[in-house]
């Protein structure tokens, strides 16, 4: 009887009927930077849009001449054209994010090996963003999708003063970094939208953080709040922003049933000459999570760390703490290896209690690569964690492989969102002393 096997027999009965159920278990996508088609040119899509993602703007620096002004002062398609030549045509297209655009123009029907940028273009240019949406959620396999909304964005802020006709799969998700990283020129934003939080952190500040919070959460309808920190974020301390955490998003998120998600470990800015490309990664300080966890057991964390050496704490961590909720292999960790090294340890540690996957995606057509390529790689975890548990006397039936996929592809986000474990675990333990 087969106790462990770190390789995985492809191609073996199990591997056949979890690759089956995983291909056709719909997502949820907690977390992209895409927008719902009613805001019209915020959302991407297309080959220009597929290039230029800025994952591929790095990569495509790698070989000199680094002329960023000139790069920078292109066409989008002339920066397109640019990255095509440099990563699919000099070389083989090997990256993650490189292999990602030719699995999506296959799976669109698309042959990348013609080259022709313009006859993609055209292809493309003929369809409607409603269409062209039906087709990319059917072939990515997705059924909701959560965007990232900034009350601090302008180009944002403007769709929703129209009330834009909303596609209910696209689902909202409130995005504070300036209000916790930034005060000083989000007080700005506030008084502009007639919030006057006054010039000093007090009651007053209080009150009108709550209520920009509360609008905007009603607005856009928020499935959650959302905040990117820095390696050193800190907490407890004396800061601005453990101060407004502390006061004002917690106890909004509290009253309001919002999650609070951290997206831990980025640094802004590495090299600013790549301008969103040029973010870097920092191990993030998970004492700080854990003071949040312990210090306010009603809320709920939703936490992704950007360093692979965060992986086992934050594994850990949600071991100890059943406020907190792990998920995806964010950007950098978006790798098949670390994929599978995060999902081993994850299911090796929690169960099937955290979410596989979001896709991050800022161009509609990257949820079909993101999907397939990520699927695969769940695929191989959980029929090595199967064969495992085969070879421990329990053989999982399909439905019980269908359950535990579900739960993995959205299914434990919403019971961790829906459930308010933090409060029936205190209701538990007060009941039992
Ligand atoms: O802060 C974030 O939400 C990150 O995901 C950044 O947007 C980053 O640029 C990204 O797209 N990562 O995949
Ligand atoms: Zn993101």
């Amino acid at each position: 009887m087969t106790q462990y096997t770190s390789t995985v027999q492809a191609g073996s009965e199990l591997f056949s009927r979890v690759e089956r159920i995983v291909s056709r278990t719909p997502v949820a996508d907690i977390h992209t930077h895409l927008y719902d088609p009613g805001f019209r040119s915020l959302l991407k899509w297309g080959i220009d849009e597929l290039l230029v993602y800025h994952y591929l703007v790095s990569e495509s620096f790698r070989a000199g001449p680094w002329d960023y002004d000139r790069f920078w002062a292109s066409s989008t398609s002339q920066q397109a054209e640019w990255i095509w030549n440099r990563l699919f045509v000099a070389q083989s297209p090997l990256s993650e994010a490189a292999r990602g655009v030719i699995t999506t123009l296959n799976a669109l029907g698309l042959d990348p090996r013609a080259g022709d940028l313009a006859a993609l273009r055209q292809w493309f240019s003929l369809r409607s963003s409603e269409k062209h949406v039906e087709q990319v959620l059917e072939v990515a396999g997705v059924e909701s999708i959560c965007m990232t909304n900034s009350p601090f964005d302008p180009e944002e802020t403007v769709y929703w003063r129209e009330t834009p006709r909303r596609d209910p799969r696209f689902v909202g998700a409130l995005r504070i970094d300036p209000l916790l990283l930034h005060w000083k020129e989000a007080r700005t934003t506030l008084k502009e939208q007639g919030y006057d939080p006054g010039d000093s952190l007090n009651d007053t500040a209080i009150t009108a953080i709550r209520r920009f919070l509360e609008d905007w959460t009603r607005r856009i309808e928020s499935r959650y709040c959302m905040v990117s920190t820095p390696p050193d974020f800190a907490f407890p301390a004396d800061t601005d922003s453990a101060w407004i955490l502390e006061k004002a998003v917690l106890p909004h998120c509290r009253e309001h049933g919002q999650a609070f998600a951290m997206m831990m470990g980025v640094r802004r800015g590495v090299n600013p000459q790549l301008r969103m490309a040029g973010d870097g990664v920092g191990q993030a300080d998970l004492t700080a999570l854990a003071a949040l966890c312990r210090g306010f057991p009603e809320n709920r964390f939703l936490v992704t760390c950007l360093s692979r050496e965060c992986q086992q704490e934050l594994v850990i961590l949600a071991r100890k703490f059943p406020n907190l909720h792990p998920f995806g292999c964010w950007w950098f960790n978006n790798t098949p290896q670390l994929i599978e090294e995060t999902t081993t340890l994850r299911l090796d540690l929690l169960g099937t209690s955290f979410t596989f996957q979001h896709s991050d995606s800022r161009v509609l057509d990257q949820l079909i690569y993101k999907w397939k390529h990520s699927r695969a790689v769940l695929t191989q975890c959980l029929t090595r964690a199967y064969t495992q548990l085969g070879g421990a006397g329990w053989v999982p039936t399909d439905i019980e492989l269908e359950r535990d996929v579900r739960r993995l592809l959205g299914g434990s986000f919403d019971e961790f969102l829906l459930g308010d474990r933090a409060g029936r675990f205190e209701s538990e333990v007060s009941r039992a002393s």
